[in-house]
């Protein structure tokens, strides 16, 4: 990776595939996004474009559980046309997969993604009808500097100035994918987001940060905070908090947005946390939905449990009883895990790698995020790689999240958890797949126990 991203080239790029997209005058536009808060606001972006345009359009959500082959056999037709076009949005950028179905299509594939190219290809391999928009190969960095809706926004935009109006979408996107406050965006993240700010779009406020309950009262914000989860309030029970705020004067039901810098100063010295920066407000929106970071939580949430409510529900102004109390169910459980993990010492502990075996303590469905929420918030030593998970019935396997922190990463010039998995595939097999940061993989009894005594070679 480029220390500097190189803007002019990938502006020159990013320019004229837009061209390209403006001058081909389509028919028909069928949009392929991922199934998260980010890849839901790129989608609605493009709809609102393709709309905007009096285009003709379809969409389709990719989890990325499948190979493109096999996902896009039910997709490509049969007929194939020039003046169709796809828009794939934060889709990854698995272009070995790829090319090869492109190469032998005739409709124009736009792919606009954030994600770290992996496979090295040559610019002599990319068919005509490819193109190609992924700032990460201009040295950009896809979670810091640009998020896949931040790019969406940026391509709408200028094919149509006034998708500004539906640039709200965008912070959902940044705010899902960055899991930071907005003070530390950079680059078209924080062009964009002060540039939604100036047109009212949104409000950009400072305060006490406790993601996840921000709508929330302090009581439970302390609580239920998830980013930064707090050690000492966290997933215990209600009297305990309460007292703590008591003692110190403040209401404990005064919500979190409410607090004034005196409180703050008084929770954060008398609690020791330093928890503060800028957040974003919805205006249009209501309740939880007013809270960005909330917003596209609840969205992830949705996308893993419901995805027709989750493409739903970012078009409306409150959320449903039903969206509510899934998400309450979700920062529960998760505040609950946390809490376990962070009294709990790994079960097997290496140089390089922490392995934590967690049958029994924490469901299943929540050993992923789990897994990550206690990587972001370094509950373990941010120097090693973190394996999480245990026996699976149905697969007859051992199912394992890895994760690493950000920290990590900058120690190990972003040698990350994708090429660890890659490695354990090539040298014990097992099924799996990630990025930098997170990804999984299942393997055979066997295998786990050889990966216990050889990880650090493969770290
Ligand atoms: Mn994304």
């Amino acid at each position: 990776m480029t220390t500097k991203p190189n803007k002019t080239k990938f502006l020159e790029d990013f320019n004229n595939a837009i061209d390209q997209f403006v001058d081909r005058s389509f028919n028909h536009v069928v949009t392929i996004s991922h199934n998260d808060a980010d890849g839901i606001s790129c989608l609605h972006l493009v709809q609102n474009l393709l709309y905007k345009m009096h285009l003709d359009y379809d969409y389709f959500i990719y989890n990325r559980s499948v190979s493109w082959n096999n996902y896009l056999k039910g997709i490509l037709s049969s007929r194939q046309t020039d003046k169709n076009a796809f828009i794939f949005t934060d889709v990854g950028s698995n272009l070995k997969e790829l090319i090869p179905i492109i190469k032998n299509r005739k409709e124009i594939f736009f792919i606009l993604d954030h994600h770290e190219v992996e496979d090295d290809i040559q610019n002599n391999e990319f068919p005509e009808n490819l193109f190609f928009i992924n700032p990460t190969i201009y040295g950009y960095d896809g979670l810091e500097h640009i998020a896949g809706a931040t790019l969406t926004y940026m391509f709408a935009k200028q094919v149509k100035p006034s998708i500004v109006k539906q640039g709200w979408l965008t912070v959902l996107g940044i705010a899902g994918d960055s899991l930071k406050p907005m003070d530390q965006l950079k680059s078209f993240n924080r062009e964009v987001y002060e540039e939604l700010i100036s047109e009212e779009l949104l409000e950009d406020k400072e305060g006490l940060i406790l993601f996840g309950s921000m709508h929330e009262s302090i009581r439970n914000g302390l609580k239920y905070s998830i980013l930064p989860f707090l050690r000492r309030f966290g997933g215990i029970v209600d009297q305990e908090v309460t007292s703590f705020l008591n003692s110190i004067n403040i209401n404990p039901k005064t919500k979190v947005a409410d607090l004034t810098s005196v409180e703050i100063q008084q929770i954060q010295r008398n609690a020791n946390i330093d928890s503060y920066g800028h957040y974003a407000i919805l205006p249009q929106k209501l309740g939880v939905l007013k809270f960005a970071f909330e917003h596209a939580l609840l969205l992830n949430i949705l996308c893993f449990k419901n995805i027709s409510a989750a493409i739903s529900m970012i078009q409306l102004k409150s959320t449903t009883r039903y969206a509510k109390s899934i998400f309450y169910e979700y920062i529960e459980n998760l505040s609950k895990n946390l809490r376990t993990l962070s009294i709990e010492s790994p079960h097997y502990e290496t140089e390089k790698a922490l392995f934590l075996e967690v049958k029994g303590k924490i469901p299943p469905s929540n050993w992923s995020d789990t897994a990550s929420f206690s990587a972001v918030n370094e509950l373990f030593d941010p120097n090693k790689i973190l394996f999480l998970g245990g026996p699976e019935k149905k697969s007859g396997t051992i199912k394992l999240s890895i994760r690493c922190s950000r920290t990590y990463l900058e120690n190990n010039k972003g040698f990350g958890v994708n090429k660890i998995i890659s490695t354990i595939k090539k040298e014990l097999g097992g099924v799996g797949g990630g990025h930098k940061l997170a990804g999984g993989i299942r393997l055979s009894k066997p295998s786990y126990n050889l990966l216990k005594m050889r990880v650090d070679d493969f770290i």
